[in-house]
């Protein structure tokens, strides 16, 4: 039996999170070889997010909720997320991915197929197959070309989708991984994790995923993401 942690960084899913776990488990329910925790970091949202999750957590044992004080960032809540894995839970795979459900969790399956023989799974938007819903024209020109300038300056041409949130990356490799070397708050850290694995000469498989644009709630991308995002495209090239 292999132990999948799936890290949910929150803030503000209120509307979305119970969603998405209940629909977690019951696209991996035919899984018969592995167990699946969700690990939910929620930074203290305005709207009790947290609340919702401590519910869900007495029904179901394996939702675990990691809470932070405050609003901290993407990244950081995905380190802490990993590193409270990795203390309590004894991880063969994690998973990230959001709350909105922009992942659709019936991809959970594929992505456990690949990681079978791969070290990091990418779903992803930019491979033949993968696409994007209902996003406005602006939301998808910044993404295209925030994601091909990261290919580009970063010196990742042959991955397509560098800034996806949705992934399944083996323990062992994420392990070996210095998290505090990635050095960034938001969004950016998407981009550093990989670029951090790819370094490791990870064993890198995408498969096409379709995004959703979220329903509910709204999106927590700022511009100081971006820029933190670009800056640092510019330090990985020099890495
Ligand atoms: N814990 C935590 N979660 C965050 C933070 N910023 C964004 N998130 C979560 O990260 C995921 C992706 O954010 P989202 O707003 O959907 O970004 P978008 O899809 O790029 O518009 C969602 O589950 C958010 O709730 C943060 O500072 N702390
Ligand atoms: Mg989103």
């Amino acid at each position: 039996m292999k132990k999948v942690v799936i890290v949910i960084p929150t803030y503000n899913e209120s509307e979305n999170i119970e969603r998405v776990i209940n629909l977690i488990y019951e696209k991996t329910k035919n899984l018969n070889d592995y167990s699946i925790n969700v690990l939910v970091v929620d930074d203290n949202s305005p709207d009790k997010t947290y609340e919702v999750v401590e519910k869900v957590s007495k029904k179901n044992k394996g939702v675990i909720l990691l809470k932070r004080k405050d609003k901290a960032g993407l990244g950081t809540a995905y380190i802490d997320g990993f590193r409270y894995a990795f203390k309590n839970l004894n991880p063969d795979v994690i998973f990230q991915m959001d709350a909105d459900l922009s992942h659709d969790p019936k991809e959970i399956p594929n992505f456990l197929r690949e990681i079978e023989r791969y070290d990091f799974v990418i779903g992803s938007r930019y491979v033949k197959g993968g696409e994007i819903l209902n996003w406005g024209i602006a939301r998808k020109v910044i993404s295209f070309f925030g994601n091909f300038f990261a290919r580009v300056v970063a010196g990742m041409y042959n991955v397509k989708d560098c800034t996806t949130g949705y992934r399944a990356i083996r323990a062992g490799l994420l392990k070996k991984i210095d998290l505090d070397r990635i050095n960034v708050h938001g969004y950016a850290f998407l981009l550093g994790l990989l670029h951090a694995c790819y370094r490791k000469k990870a064993r890198i498989k995408e498969i096409p995923i379709t995004f959703l644009d979220r329903e509910y709630g709204s999106s927590k991308l700022t511009k100081k993401d971006m820029f933190e995002f670009f800056i640092n495209s510019f330090r990985l090239r020099f890495k």
